[in-house]
């Protein structure tokens, strides 16, 4: 039996974590927000790998610092932000970098998750949003059935432009190398949500060669 191989999922609360392992591994999606408390532990196997799949809760109100406690023994992590709110995409960072205290650089796929928000917003709109301005969006998202669901209070809804996400990936790149990949991807509609998986699987394969 191959030994189980530990990934990470972390990311802000309520930017989709543990959607994308629900999406991956049940297939389903669901559109009530109930944060995860603690550590919800997934197996699963694919591409030959045995992965066990550590989805561990973002909101800092639930237990503030405490999430590196349960980085030991990573081997790979997910890191994800929600493409609807910029405040997600800024703190990518620092939560890498707190990762990277407790395992080093292990290889990292990030996700720019909920970009089906963005497409609805540019299908109804008729509009890129990169052309569209802040108020306008907002609107939209106020709007959107999406706000009243999962949101209760109003939160700064500010999406992030495709350049700035692929500008802060090419810097990291510049560090990180092969180690990084960054996608677009929707829990919700299951779009490269497979792909995000198995090019994780992929790194962690060329990684444990590199260890042999
Ligand atoms: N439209 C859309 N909604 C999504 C997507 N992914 C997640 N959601 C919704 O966003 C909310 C939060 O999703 P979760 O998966 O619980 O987020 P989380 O990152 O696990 O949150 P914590 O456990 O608090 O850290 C839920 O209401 C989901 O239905 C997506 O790709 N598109
Ligand atoms: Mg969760």
């Amino acid at each position: 039996m191959a030994r189980k191989i530990k990934v990470v999922i972390i990311g802000d609360g309520a930017v989709g974590k543990t959607s994308l392992v629900r999406r991956f591994v049940e297939g389903k999606f669901q559109e009530d927000y109930i944060a995860t408390i603690g550590v919800n532990v997934r197996d699963k196997k694919a591409w030959g790998l045995d992965l066990s799949l550590w989805d561990i809760y973002g909101q800092k109100s639930i237990s503030p610092g405490k999430h590196s406690s349960h980085y030991v023994g990573a081997v790979a992590a997910m890191v994800v932000f929600d493409m609807t709110r910029k405040e997600t995409f800024e703190n990518l960072d620092q939560w890498i970098n707190e990762l990277y205290e407790v395992t080093g650089k292990i290889p990292l796929v990030i996700a720019g998750n909920k970009i089906d928000k963005i497409r609805d917003f540019e299908d109804s709109q008729d509009v890129p949003f990169s052309e569209a301005s802040k108020e306008q969006f907002q609107e939209f998202i106020k709007d959107s059935q999406y706000h009243k669901t999962v949101y209760s209070s109003e939160s700064e809804f500010l999406p992030v432009k495709y350049s700035e996400y692929k500008s802060w990936g090419k810097k990291k790149k510049k560090t990180l190398g092969d180690k990084i990949s960054y996608l677009f991807t929707s829990a919700k509609t299951g779009k490269k949500v497979t792909k995000v998986f198995h090019t994780l699987s992929k790194k962690i394969k060329e990684s444990q060669i590199s260890f042999d």
